[in-house]
């Protein structure tokens, strides 16, 4: 076993190397010094928001149309203008495949990989993605850097507006959302000019429920139903927020750690999205709670990639599942669970192999589940600390 696990170890030593030598170069030194001189101390989360800094400028160009037209057929997503919009038709459309299923980790891992990619490749990013930890400031996610609309955060909370709950239909469920502390557009850091373009979830009105309808899957893709309206077609508006921490605070350590403990696979799916049934159990979901904690667009469970805190999120969601795949890499490297049918795990519906195709549009290449088990296999190598 250890002729087989030192290889193994080295590998993950390398890249360990490597990782912690491009994250230190990807700190300007004017980011650094302006930082500190900003009265905050230099930790972790520090570099991590001076890489936000980096990545900022950079997003933008993925949702500038000239920079980065939209590579979608038209015909099949009517209302991708950029690149970023890409990102949310694939999502769309494969969503019922990716959620609440045995796909949830993988899919939204390459996901994750693939949105590093375009920011590399397509706009000249040089650093790595930076994860939202959601645990530091799970009580409430106002307070944290990540959200306080500073010019290193991914832009602020959305401008109060009141309003009752947000009526969620998807995969069969049917949720009713508390309004959170917002509920208007981004107003202020970066993101507040951005416009989103997909998607059915209307902006939030004043004092109104709001209801996100199901996705008419039957009406995306070449035999859409022109006269219903599709999360594909052109659906101008702003970047909505509404900070909810009664969500937040389902992500805070102990939630982490308690899905960490998973045993296997399946617990893992059902854990992070709260359809693990134990009785007298109150049911824990990190990756929910992570989306709904910020509400707004992120509250729609189709266009939520409209938001470029939704890949700092996955990452964060990636992140826990490539440590608990290293809590034992030999034995969960290749571990698979669940089916690739939302909320199933009936014996009926079809189990998920490492054959199964990942699909992702015009964003990426088809890959086998397998190719997105390891984050230092096929195209990716990286690791998180
Ligand atoms: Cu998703």
């Amino acid at each position: 076993m250890a002729s087989q696990t030192a290889p193994i170890l080295f590998q993950w030593a390398i890249r360990l190397w490597l990782d912690a030598n491009l994250f230190r170069s990807s700190i300007k030194e004017t980011d650094r010094a302006r930082y500190i001189s900003a009265g905050e101390y230099l930790d972790l989360d520090s570099l991590l928001l001076i890489t936000f800094a980096e990545i900022l400028v950079i997003v933008q160009c993925l949702y500038d149309v000239k920079r980065s037209p939209a590579k979608s057929n038209p015909s099949d997503v009517p209302g991708a203008l950029n690149r970023l919009d890409d990102f949310v038709a694939v999502h769309i459309q494969q969503s019922d495949y990716i959620h609440f299923n045995g796909n949830l980790y993988a899919w939204h891992r390459y996901l994750t990989h693939l949105y590093s990619k375009a920011l590399k490749d397509e706009c000249g990013y040089k650093g790595p993605i930076p994860y939202w930890d959601w645990v530091p400031h799970c009580r409430d996610q106002r307070k944290s850097p990540v959200f306080d609309g500073g010019r290193y955060s991914m832009g602020s909370n959305g401008r109060y507006e009141p309003h009752g709950n947000t009526t969620l239909t998807a995969f069969g469920l049917h949720l009713e959302l508390t309004p959170g502390t917002g509920g208007g557009c981004v107003y202020k850091g970066p993101f507040q000019d951005l416009t989103v373009h997909l998607g059915l979830s209307p902006t939030i009105a004043p004092a109104n429920r709001v209801v996100l309808a199901a996705l008419p899957l039957e009406n995306a893709g070449p035999t859409a139903n022109t006269s219903a309206p599709s999360a594909l077609d052109y659906n101008p508006r702003c970047l909505t927020r509404d900070i909810n921490p009664s969500w937040s605070q389902q992500s805070c350590l102990n939630n982490v750690v308690y899905l960490l403990q998973c045993p296997d696979v399946v617990c893992l799916e059902k854990r992070a999205d709260g359809w693990e049934t134990i009785p007298q159990q109150t049911q824990q979901q990190v990756h929910s709670a992570g989306h709904f904690s910020i509400g707004g667009l992120q509250n729609d469970p189709f266009a939520s990639p409209g938001d470029p805190v939704f890949y700092l999120h996955h990452a964060q969601l990636d992140r826990i599942w490539a440590i608990w795949q290293g809590q034992d890499f030999e034995n969960r490297k290749l571990a698979l669970g669940g089916t690739t049918v939302p909320f199933t795990d009936s014996p009926n519906a079809p189990l998920v192999t490492l054959q199964d195709p990942l699909s992702f549009g015009t964003v990426g290449p088809t890959i086998t589940h397998e190719q997105a088990m390891s984050t230092i296999d096929y195209d990716m190598c990286y690791i998180y600390d």
